[in-house]
């Protein structure tokens, strides 16, 4: 029997691209997102091969992310796999020069949201008595830098996440992967400046950086893994990323 997994942030970047990794291993999909053009455009592409529903809500609004996983038909409803892949950087300047606003877009997304969809779907895995629950973190997660204190604090926050969740769920059968990239070129630079493509395109200059589809093969391989082994932590650089904030460049 095929598995079900909920991929949230599934419009873009690493969230659609572990979607076309899933696929790949006959895992049916919920794909969940702000943009429902976006999800029914991957919907499109990814049901041909395995069955795909869509789920339109932001993960910072608790209400809606109660609302939109209960309305799920039966046939969704036992979730095998969540992806925890929606969050966001806002801004990177010295803390005392940070807007408040960027600080509750990180905090509400990235740790708040994580924990709604996931109070949504635990509760289901735990009566079931199996799932397996992927974490997005970030190499920001583990060592904090220069004007992205509140990033990697709530990056350090999912590694904490993360972490409790294994001690507590680990003796219902439930498995728990942190993930941990680093320099992947997606749209997260783009957020992050606030629309301003040259800048957000240095970040990638002078290297190959990570893209979203080395990500995706990382958690398909966790997911992938045989019942005896949990893959609790992957930290993934570019190939020429020694840290967080140490590239060499050409
Ligand atoms: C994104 C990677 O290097 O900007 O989490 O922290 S980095």
């Amino acid at each position: 029997m095929s598995r079900i997994a909920l991929i949230t942030g599934a419009s873009s970047g690493i969230g659609l691209a572990t979607a076309e990794a899933f696929a790949k291993h006959n895992i049916d999909l919920i794909l969940c997102g702000r943009r429902q053009d976006r999800l029914n455009d991957l919907q499109k592409q990814l049901n041909q091969s395995v069955r795909v529903t869509t789920l339109v809500f932001d993960v910072r609004d608790r209400q809606a992310v109660e609302v939109a996983i209960q309305s799920l038909p039966e046939e969704w409803q036992a979730i095998d796999i969540l992806v925890n892949s929606a969050g966001n950087a806002h801004g990177l300047s010295p803390i005392q020069d940070g807007d408040p606003e960027d600080w509750d877009l990180m905090i509400d997304g990235n740790i708040q949201g994580l924990l709604y969809v996931s109070k949504a779907v635990m509760p289901g895995m735990v009566a079931r008595q199996r799932g397996h629950i992927v974490n997005l973190s970030s190499v920001a997660g583990k060592q904090t830098y220069a004007n992205g204190a509140v990033y990697c604090a709530s990056k350090a926050a999912v590694e904490a996440i993360s972490e409790g969740m294994r001690l507590d769920l680990t003796q219902h059968g439930i498995k728990v992967t942190n993930v941990a990239p680093g320099a992947v070129e997606t749209e997260f630079s783009v957020v992050r400046f606030k629309g301003d493509a040259e800048r957000a395109a240095k970040v990638y200059e002078g290297f190959d950086p990570l893209t979203a589809q080395d990500i995706a093969d990382s958690i398909a391989y966790a997911v992938m893994a045989p019942a005896h082994v949990t893959i609790a932590d992957i930290t993934i650089l570019a190939g020429a990323q020694a840290a967080a904030t140490t590239i060499h460049r050409k």
